[in-house]
């Protein structure tokens, strides 16, 4: 693993409450929350679906790791631009 993969990582884990592995939509909430930043349901929705690409109602590593990745490559898909907010709020807030 490399830094940023680390880091990834880590934050996965700190937002993982009950360390089952995944991530579900209230533990996104209170990350955010703890994170001090207000997001609407709406907004909070689609980002959580969007990274739950398989769309089990959870967010695995692989998926948060495949999410995060793409939105640093140049070539980013243009879907994911609505990630870039939510996600840049987690990963400093968190850093
Ligand atoms: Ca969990
Ligand atoms: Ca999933």
């Amino acid at each position: 693993m490399d830094h940023a993969e680390t880091q990834l990582m880590a934050l996965f884990r700190s937002i993982d409450r009950n360390s089952d592995g995944r991530l579900e939509r209230d533990e996104l909430r209170s990350a955010f929350r703890k994170a001090g930043v207000t997001v609407p349901t709406a907004r909070l929705n689609a980002f959580f679906d969007e990274l739950d690409r398989n769309n089990d109602g959870f967010v695995t590593f692989e998926e948060w790791r495949y999410v995060a990745i793409s939105l640093y490559r140049p070539d980013k898909p243009k879907h994911l631009a609505i990630l870039a907010w939510p996600m840049r709020c987690v990963l400093y807030t968190h850093a």
